[in-house]
């Protein structure tokens, strides 16, 4: 595993703040097909309006302690040794420290995520996330609560994407369905339990 780029773009947004490394990343093809093969991957429920909905994705989680997520409790899980070296990147690179990991594996155009904030209480007062993008490149959008500033960045293959500041008090992201889209796309996407 090598890192080629170590260069942020810092975009700073209104009330909020992403850090965005191109090609971060290299021999992504082995990797994500490591990915796909070696982690619990499983379709989750999400409960909405008293209903349950499958997950319009696949997910997986391992991390040092609880988190609920949508109303379902994932339980502490060890980290197989390859999520212990991205994390080791990812810490080295952020300058922040994660103890879990909660993966997307969008496996076509029809796999999405609604809009939402990883704003959960145990994220802490200003939560960071950082996200690795594997795959087919597809647009995360970007939604202030204000309901008028909007932004659009589309993580591409082997990119390391950071959102940190007030980022999730005030904005929202999410990514659409798409009758284009082809390929797979996985994101991991670490955090900090407190
Ligand atoms: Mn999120």
């Amino acid at each position: 595993m090598i890192v080629s780029n170590r260069n942020p773009e810092i975009i700073a947004l209104p009330d909020g703040r992403l850090r965005y490394i191109d090609q971060f990343l290299t021999e992504t093809d082995t990797l994500s097909h490591t990915l796909k093969n070696s982690l619990d991957w499983y379709q989750g429920n999400v409960h909405l309006f008293g209903r349950r909905y499958q997950t319009p994705r696949l997910q997986c989680w391992y991390g040092d302690k609880a988190y609920t997520y949508s109303q379902v409790r994932l339980p502490p899980t060890p980290w197989p040794p390859l999520l212990n070296q991205l994390k080791a990147l990812i810490e080295d690179a952020s300058g922040h420290s994660f103890n879990s990991m909660l993966g997307n594996w969008y496996q076509h155009g029809q796999h999405n995520m609604g809009m939402h904030a990883d704003n959960e209480p145990e994220l802490g007062e200003n939560p960071v996330v950082a996200m690795l993008t594997f795959g087919t490149a597809r647009p995360l959008q970007f939604r202030h609560r204000n309901g008028e500033d909007r932004f659009t960045i589309t993580p591409t293959d082997g990119s390391l994407l950071i959102m940190e500041g007030p980022t999730q008090h005030y904005w929202r992201h999410g990514i659409n369905k798409s009758k284009k889209v082809t390929g797979q796309r996985i994101s991991l996407t670490f955090r900090q339990i407190l």
